[in-house]
């Protein structure tokens, strides 16, 4: 089966070696400036800590395609084109993010459909994960439930985890224990889900090894945002984080 019968039949597929070493060389430099120069004058709802006072548990960066060169050229590149030929329309790129979940800190992310954060109609948009690390079962890989973009949206409720607000409050259910997959990937190894694909993430389990990776958004252009409702909840979310202390 192609990439799109995969992505189409199952909610997700796996592109092992979307990027070869030299490219990941390039990302990672171009990361590790961003985080040396940029990520202190970021706006703080882009940018989350397990522990704000300690810039070694960074565990989040949003919206990195707006400020980066290097990065910024690679998200509207082959990434975009990939998601295109999933989604088999134009797509527009909506978010480039980084995930980090230190060793022994980083939490688990909830059940949830990305969609739910979207707020789209039609729901048509995806998410793509580029591992830069190995990462397996041990440091949380991502685990997604197979066909679940084929059975609509469930319900959401607000978790306390700080970059994944909302998480399926009915998880559990037969189907989601059976199609589970676990999806363990090495540095460049990407994954791409349907928006409304139900996936999740163990805890870093590990003492040592990090957990980093690269998500791409893309939107389809025949999906419409409700920005009024986005907006509301962006900013609802982000002074509930201020007066928690989180951000
Ligand atoms: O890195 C993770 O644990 C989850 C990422 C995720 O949920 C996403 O990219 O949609």
């Amino acid at each position: 089966m192609n990439h799109k019968a995969t992505f189409e039949q199952d909610g997700f597929v796996a592109v092992p070696r979307f990027c070869d070493a030299a490219e990941l060389q390039a990302l990672e430099a171009a990361l590790a400036r961003f985080i040396a120069e940029r990520v202190q004058v970021l706006p703080v709802e882009h940018v989350f800590y397990e522990d704000k006072s300690d810039a070694s548990t960074l565990k989040q960066i949003q919206r990195m395609h707006e400020h980066n060169g290097l990065l910024g050229k690679f998200f509207e590149g082959k990434p975009k084109r990939l998601a295109q030929e999933l989604l088999g329309e134009a797509v527009i790129g909506k978010n480039l993010q980084y995930f980090s979940k230190p060793p022994t800190l980083g939490q688990a992310t909830p059940p949830h459909q990305d969609g739910f954060y979207f707020m789209l109609e039609p729901c048509r948009a995806l998410t793509m994960w580029m591992a830069l690390d190995d990462v397996d079962e041990e440091n949380g890989c991502v685990r997604y439930v197979r066909g679940s973009h084929t059975r609509g949206m469930r319900p959401h409720g607000r978790t306390e985890t700080l970059g994944f607000s909302q998480g399926i409050t009915d998880f559990g259910q037969a189907l989601d224990a059976r199609d589970e997959v676990a999806c363990p990937a090495r540095p460049g190894d990407l994954l791409a889900h349907h928006a409304l694909t139900i996936h999740r993430a163990d805890a870093n389990a590990s003492a040592t090894r990090t957990r980093r990776a690269l998500g791409f958004i893309y939107y389809g252009e025949s999906a419409l945002e409700d920005l009024a409702a986005h907006e509301a909840y962006q900013a609802k979310l982000t002074t509930e984080m201020e007066v928690a202390g989180k951000i």
